[in-house]
This record gives structure tokens, C-alpha cells and sequence, in this order.
């Protein structure tokens, strides 16, 4: 692909950075190479590699989901290599053909092809992006044993990426022996703390202690923060880079021109100056994460269901709805930004940012992506605020709305009076939740949703099913 991309149509419109990839090496290990970590991570290290003396940093991307091994052949085809397309809110464009996956491992058909990678002497650093859900982690931050995937991970299959490091890691440990960095790029809370805290437990379930004592000594687990809003890709977008470029490209993917990293500064492995191409490398990213998580993510989660009941596609327009409009400027001045409190972050001017992306009519992104995996996402994005509300004393109303309107999203989607599709893995999580008595005290008190607000803030149960109560009549 890469010879047939700089020879295509219209190359002089398409950017490619300034190395060969034949010169670089591999030193990254990404698990989970979604549409996210090829708009966001992958062009960081793509940039890095244009600079002097830092061409050991290509990235080998792996694989780890059996549903995706057929997608991700086609990835093994184009040599890990895509075009990006990025918009502005002003309507300017850019295609860039990134190149800095240097190397693809399919761990659900070569799962020890994958563990030597993690074991090599060069591989520095393994980054992960496995969605919110794929740390299967309770609201204690225990690890859900008695799921079906862990079960059977403990007992050697491979279905988590705890399987896969727990492999990788055991034999870099008889092996190389060499300290490595573990930095997680999901949005979760901690998301390093998390990391560390599940694959202990999961080495705890194995009953590892030799590779638990390995890990901590060898091992570190930086929190970090990403952003870049990445739409699924459209067919409009697909077609767009075939009639523009003359290629069929299986794995093109469009973002939004902002992006963002904030890394903790602590890695065991050698660390790559990714500061060289706007990275921020800090002592402490938790006002970073609480501020994204709780404004960018929450304010997604809080609008997007509401959006979805009355009928619209894109999520733009929902910021050009006046109710949802003043809706999301009063969850995040009401709820978010009085629950998070003092911060390094300037929170207003913060959201003023995040309303104008949320704005970007050409991304084009839908309300359907940022509706999926609800059940995973609101303990994460929206139970800090809810929770952080009720402790300084106010009544997070705008919260209680957001949820309601989940609620309301659920049964009306369920009742089939509900355009937007909704992607749910945890259905079965949610068959509790019926509209009747019954089923809103079960959601108003569900443990993993909610911890222990219901418990603490019993006022929150009234509040929530009364809220469900008026959008359950607004939107029936
Ligand atoms: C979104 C995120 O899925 C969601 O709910 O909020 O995917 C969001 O677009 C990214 O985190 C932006 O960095």
C-alpha cells in the first residue's frame, strides 16, 4: 500500500511524514487497534519517527478479539498502513498517511507470536485501548472473577488482555528479563491504578506470586489522558479516499483536527520523547482525566440518549438544539464543574473548548457511537459528578437527567420507537431494568452503576425515578 498510496492519485494532497519505514524499529506493543488508537497514538509515534535518532519507536499492533481477525487481515494486507482525514470546525481538511504500525499480530490466531513481542528486549513500552468495558473491573475495582472471560482466562484461555500480558510479561520475565512500561489509553478513572490493580489480581487468581513479584519491580503503570473525537468511519469517508486516492482502504479513519495526550511521567522501560510532537508528560494526571472525563465524556454520555429520543443523527446537532444546548451548559455549570471543585485545569474555559468540538458540524459523528456501551461508561463519566454533587451538599438535577433519560432511551429502544440503534455487550445487565416499580428500583440501586449513592443519598432514588417519570411522558 505504501508504494501504491505515494504513487496515487492526488498524492500531493495526502501528507506523509519524513522517514523510511524500512529504518524503524519496533519498541511499542499497542493491544486493540481500533479506530481510536489509529486517529490518536499511532499519529503522535507516526510524527516522532521523523525525528533524528528516534526510529526505534514503531509501533507493533496486535489484535486481541476473534470477532475482529477478519478486519484485522485486511489491516495485515495494507501493512498496517491507513489514511487519516481530520476536519475543522472551519471546514479545512487534511489526509495523512500514517505508516508508524510497523508490524501486526493477530492474537486470536498467533497468541505466541504476541507474547514473544512482549518479551523482546527492544519492546519498551505496550499501550492498550480495549474500550471501557474490556477491564472488567467492579465498582470496588475487584475483578470480576465470575465473568465467563476471566474464568476462562485463568484457566489459559485468551480472551482479556490480562490473558495476553499475563503470557507476555511471564515469559519476558524468564527471558529478557527487562522493565517495561504498561500505559493504558482508555478513558477510565486512574486509568494506570486500574491497569495494575486488575492485572494483579487476575496474577493473584493464577497464584503467580513469582511473576506478581516480577511485575513489581519491573513494571509501571503511568496514567494517561487521550482525546481526539473519533467518528466511526463513514462509507461517505471510505468512498471519499478511494475516489480521491485510488485506493481501497479497509482501515481509513476520520477524527476531528483537536488532539490531545497527557502522559504520567513514570516509565519503568525507556521512555519515548513524544514531547518532541506536543505530548504532555506531567507528576500527576488526574486533573487532566477528572476535567475530560467528567466535561468531554459526561457531557456525550448526559446529552447523547436525549438526542438519540428526539430523533437526531449527529451529535452537532444537538448543540444546535436549543433545549439540549442549554441542557449541556447547565449539566456541566450545575453539576460537573461545582462537583469536580478546585483544579490546575481552567474548567470553564475547558468547556468552552469542548462546546465549540462538540460543535464540528463536518465530523459528522452520530449519536448511535456515543450511545453504545451505556451501562459501561456512566459508573466511569457520569457517577464522579453525580456522587461529588451529593457530597458538597446540591442536588445534581442535571445528572439525574442524563440518567433518566438512559432509562428512557432503554425501554423506548426496546419497545422498537427508537431510531437509533443501541449497541449494548452488557445487555443482559440491563434486563432488570423494567418501567415498572420494580425495575426503576432496581436501576436507581444498582451497585455497579451507582456505588453507593443510593445508600448514602437515598433522596437520589426519588429524584431519579421521578425524572424517569417525566421523560418516560415526554418521549413515550
Ligand atoms: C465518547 C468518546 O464514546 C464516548 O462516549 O465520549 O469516544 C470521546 O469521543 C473520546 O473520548 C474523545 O477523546
Amino acid at each position: 500500500m505504501a508504494n501504491y498510496l505515494q504513487a496515487s492519485l492526488n498524492a500531493d494532497q495526502l501528507s506523509v511524514q519524513d522517514y523510511q519505514k524500512e529504518a524503524i524499529n519496533a519498541g511499542i506493543v499497542h493491544l486493540g487497534v481500533g479506530a481510536f488508537h489509529r486517529a490518536h497514538q499511532a499519529v503522535y509515534i507516526d510524527r516522532l519517527l521523523a525525528h533524528d535518532n528516534q526510529q526505534n519507536w514503531g509501533i507493533i499492533g496486535v489484535n486481541i478479539r476473534p470477532q475482529d481477525s477478519q478486519a484485522f487481515a485486511r489491516f495485515v494486507e495494507q501493512k498496517g498502513e491507513y489514511v487519516l482525514k481530520t476536519m475543522a470546525a472551519d471546514g479545512a481538511t487534511r489526509y495523512e498517511h500514517i505508516r508508524s504500525l510497523i508490524e501486526q499480530i493477530d492474537g486470536a490466531q498467533a497468541p505466541q507470536d504476541v507474547d514473544a513481542a512482549l518479551a523482546h528486549a527492544t519492546t519498551q513500552l505496550v499501550t492498550s485501548t480495549v474500550t471501557e468495558g474490556g477491564y472488567y473491573l467492579d465498582e470496588n475495582r475487584t475483578l470480576m472473577l465470575d465473568h465467563p472471560a476471566i474464568k476462562a482466562d485463568i484457566e489459559g484461555a485468551r480472551n482479556t488482555l490480562y490473558a495476553f500480558l499475563y503470557a507476555g510479561l511471564k515469559l519476558r520475565s524468564e527471558t529478557s528479563n527487562g522493565a517495561i512500561t504498561l500505559l493504558c489509553c482508555d478513558n477510565l478513572r486512574h486509568n494506570g491504578e486500574l491497569l495494575k490493580t486488575g492485572l494483579m489480581q487476575f496474577l493473584a487468581a493464577k497464584h503467580d506470586n513469582k511473576l506478581a513479584a516480577w511485575v513489581a519491580q519491573h513494571v509501571s503503570f503511568p496514567c494517561s489522558m487521550v482525546d481526539r473525537i473519533t467518528p466511526k468511519p463513514s462509507q461517505q469517508h471510505v468512498d471519499d479516499v478511494r475516489a480521491r486516492f485510488g485506493v481501497d482502504d479497509n482501515m481509513t479513519v476520520m477524527g476531528e483536527d483537536f488532539i490531545q495526550w497527557v502522559v504520567e511521567d513514570n516509565f519503568a522501560g525507556a521512555k519515548p520523547p513524544l514531547d518532541l510532537v506536543g505530548v504532555q508528560f506531567v507528576k500527576d494526571v488526574v486533573p487532566f482525566e477528572e476535567a475530560k472525563i467528567r466535561i468531554l465524556n459526561a457531557g456525550h454520555t448526559c446529552v447523547t440518549y436525549q438526542a438519540a429520543l428526539k430523533g437526531l443523527t449527529y451529535f452537532d446537532e444537538a448543540m444546535r438544539d436549543e433545549e439540549l444546548k442549554q441542557y449541556f451548559t447547565d449539566f456541566i455549570e450545575q453539576d460537573s464543574i461545582p462537583a469536580i471543585g478546585k483544579s490546575v485545569v481552567d474548567l470553564p474555559a475547558y468547556f468552552d473548548i469542548i462546546a465549540q468540538r462538540f460543535s464540528n458540524a463536518n465530523i459528522g459523528d452520530t449519536v448511535e457511537r456515543i450511545c453504545t456501551d451505556g451501562y459501561a461508561k456512566f459508573p466511569i463519566f457520569v457517577f464522579p459528578t453525580l456522587e461529588g454533587a451529593y457530597k458538597r451538599g446540591l442536588t445534581p438535577s442535571k445528572t439525574i437527567q442524563g440518567i433518566a433519560s438512559w432509562f428512557a432511551f432503554m425501554q423506548l429502544s426496546h419497545q422498537g420507537k427508537v431510531g437509533t440503534p443501541y449497541h449494548e455487550p452488557n445487555k443482559a445487565a440491563l434486563a432488570a431494568f423494567t418501567n415498572d416499580e420494580a425495575g426503576i428500583q432496581a436501576f436507581a440501586t444498582d451497585r455497579f452503576l451507582w456505588g453507593n449513592v443510593p445508600t448514602e443519598f437515598p433522596e437520589f432514588i426519588a429524584q431519579l425515578t421521578k425524572a424517569i417519570q417525566i421523560n418516560m411522558t415526554k418521549y413515550a
